[in-house]
Formats: structure tokens, sequence, C-alpha cells
């Protein structure tokens, strides 16, 4: 009985936890917008992206949108063949891969006064060096499951809070169970 609490816990816990990665509200307070001159690459060079975060523009969607586009025609501010467009004013985008995301405004003129960001989603999970390698997020899919029996491709930082609250639901089942 006492294991089977524990599963379940676990089980909820880590369920929980892998389906929610970090949040990224694009220009923090300011949001998506041509005001007050944000620095949309020095925000996203103060940020860690990771596959599995969320991006987040909140903007007026009478002034703004956001479109996905190419390197090239991020660099050329080139709002005509967009990758995605998105236009609710709340769009949030989950990275599934890794690499450049480049986004712009569309509303003409307002890509070339700065709104427009590069996301660089990071290939590893893992950017602190640690004293075991670090495995590939190919390799984390694929490695053998631990004795729990539960394989899950989560960030480090997602690993420690796990262990913590699995110790926390250990020392409550020894207590209560
Ligand atoms: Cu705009």
């Amino acid at each position: 009985m006492k294991t089977l609490a524990l599963t379940f816990l676990v089980i909820l816990v880590v369920s929980v936890q892998s389906s929610s990665g970090a949040v990224h509200k694009v220009g923090d307070a300011s949001g998506w917008t041509t005001i007050g001159n944000v620095d949309y690459k020095k925000w996203a060079a103060t940020k860690t992206f990771q596959i599995g975060d969320v991006i987040v523009f909140k903007y007026s969607p009478q002034f703004h949108n956001v479109m996905q586009v190419t390197h090239a025609e991020f660099r050329a501010c080139n709002a005509s063949s967009p990758i995605a467009t998105h236009t609710t004013g709340n769009d949030s985008i989950t990275i599934t891969t890794p690499g450049h995301h480049f986004f712009l405004c569309g509303v003409p003129g307002h890509c070339q006064a700065g709104q427009k960001v590069d996301i660089n989603v990071l290939r590893s999970a893992s950017v602190t060096p640690s004293p075991s390698p670090a495995p590939a997020a190919v390799d984390a899919a694929e490695a053998p499951a631990p004795s729990i029996g539960i394989a899950s491709p989560l960030h480090d930082s997602n690993r420690r809070f796990v262990k913590l609250v699995m110790a926390l639901a250990l020392a409550y089942v020894s207590v209560f169970a």
C-alpha cells in the first residue's frame, strides 16, 4: 500500500512537471510594442530558451501582430511571406525545435523600429557544466528508465525539483501511509 501511494504521487509529480516548460514573456513588463524602444535583442540575450518553453507575445491586436519568419526575412524586415502569423494579442508559442526562431511585427514600420526578436533555443537541455556528462535530447529520450520506472526528458532544473518533491512525498508516505 505504501508503494502504491508513493508510485501514484511520483507519477502525479512527474506528469505535472514534464508538461510545463518555462514561460518567457517577450519584453517582460513592456510586452510586444514599439513604445519605449524596447531592445528585444538585449531581452533575448538575458534568457535561456529550451525546447518545451513557451514564448508569450502580449500586445494590443489593433496595433501589432506576430509573424514567424526566416533569417533573411528577419534581417530585411520582410513580412510578405511569414512561416506563421499570430494576431490574438496574447499569443503563446511553444518551442518544439532547437535553433533560431525569428519573429517580427508585420505592421509596416514596426520591425524597422525594432519590433523583432530572435529566440535562440539551445540544442541541449543543460547549459551549466555538471559532474556527469550532460545527455543530448535524443540520448535522454532513449535512456533506460530509472528505477521507479518512469522515463521523462525533463530539464535539469525540473529534475532537481522532482527530486525534492519526491523526497517530500516519500517523507509524507512514510509518516501517514
Ligand atoms: Cu507592431
